[in-house]
């Protein structure tokens, strides 16, 4: 990876607004918005700009003249994405002034309707960030499923629990070999800052997860989104890794595997009631993908071999 292109600027104390202002819209409880706070910590005197496909983030902007960012912001369409921050990263480029390129989308736009422009810039390698916020459903909308939802979570298209399972998007990522690739977790921040500030001072393209409860679409409440990330990286369920160039694997965060807080996690959500999905029901997918990321690490534990 290559040295760090920042310029001299605001630190993260004199930075004159933070990168999600207070009053903003998102609603109480919002994952996005731990998600933003987090970013906004690692970012200090980096200059940066943010692109942002319609979701609940583009309403976060607010009504132009005002806006809700502390940093120049473009909205897009889902399907421009990666193609608007393509071209803001090359007038960057030939700016030479530093400024790194954030593309900010929900799992709809990521996974779903910004597929294509996604893994165009992924391939041609551009100098960008890409930052998806995975809220497991489309909530601007009202909360309709997504390739992100989780099987067995009710949606208002899948009111009986969607049937597919959570679309693997790391691996699709890993599989562009780009140049870092990684999960982080609002429940863990000094892992999110350190990965935040690694992606942020690489050049070429990288992807950053962050698993984002939201306490509307999920039914839960909305105290409990730090917690519930928790128990998601504890029980297995939302690893927390990082690939780089697509090969080497490193898991960051070592789950316990614990039964309980599965049981947990899914109990705190009432979107999880009416499917009756239960842990032992979703233990079998979990363990099938750790295998997959501990052949990837390299490091295959006995135990889990035969699991
Ligand atoms: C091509 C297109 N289809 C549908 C919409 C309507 N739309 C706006 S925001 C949104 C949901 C976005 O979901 P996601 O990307 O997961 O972000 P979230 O709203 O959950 O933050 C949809 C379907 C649109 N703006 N453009
Ligand atoms: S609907 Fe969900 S993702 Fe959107 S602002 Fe509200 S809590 Fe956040």
């Amino acid at each position: 990876m290559s040295e760090p292109s920042t310029v001299a600027g605001p630190s993260a104390e004199t930075r004159p607004t933070p990168l999600l202002r207070p009053g903003n819209s998102n609603c109480g409880g919002c994952g996005m918005s731990s998600a933003l706070q987090l970013f906004g910590r690692a970012v200090e005197h980096r200059r940066l700009q943010l692109v942002v496909p319609a979701s609940c983030a583009a309403v976060t902007a607010g009504p132009f003249p005002t806006t809700s960012f502390g940093v120049p912001t473009v909205l897009t369409t889902f399907g421009a994405a990666a193609a608007v921050a393509t071209g803001l990263s090359r007038v960057a480029r030939l700016n030479g002034d530093g400024t790194r390129v954030v593309c900010w989308a929900g799992d709809g736009g990521t996974y779903d309707i910004g597929m294509a422009s996604l893994s165009a810039a992924a391939e041609r390698d551009e100098d960008v960030l890409y930052v998806c916020y995975d809220n497991e459903i489309y909530g601007n909308t009202g909360g309709q499923r997504s390739s992100a939802t989780p099987a067995g979570a009710s949606t208002t298209n899948t009111p009986a629990g969607k049937p597919e399972e959570k679309k693997d998007l790391l691996a699709i990522m890993a599989a562009h070999r780009v140049r870092y690739a990684a999960s982080f977790s609002i429940a863990h921040p000094q892992d999110a800052i350190r990965k935040v500030r690694r992606a942020l001072d690489a050049t070429g393209f990288r992807f950053l997860h962050a698993l984002s409860p939201c306490p509307t679409g999920w039914k839960s409440e909305p105290a409990l989104g730090i917690e519930l990330v928790r128990l998601a990286v504890r029980s297995g369920l939302y690893p927390v890794v990082e690939i780089v160039e697509g090969r080497k694997l490193v898991v960051n965060v070592e789950p316990d595997f614990s039964r309980e807080a599965l049981e947990l996690y899914l109990s705190l959500q009432q979107r999880f009631q009416r499917s009756g999905i239960t842990a032992e029901r979703l233990a079998p997918a979990i363990a099938r993908r750790w295998r997959e990321l501990r052949a990837a690490s390299g490091r295959i534990l006995p135990a889990e071999r035969e699991a």
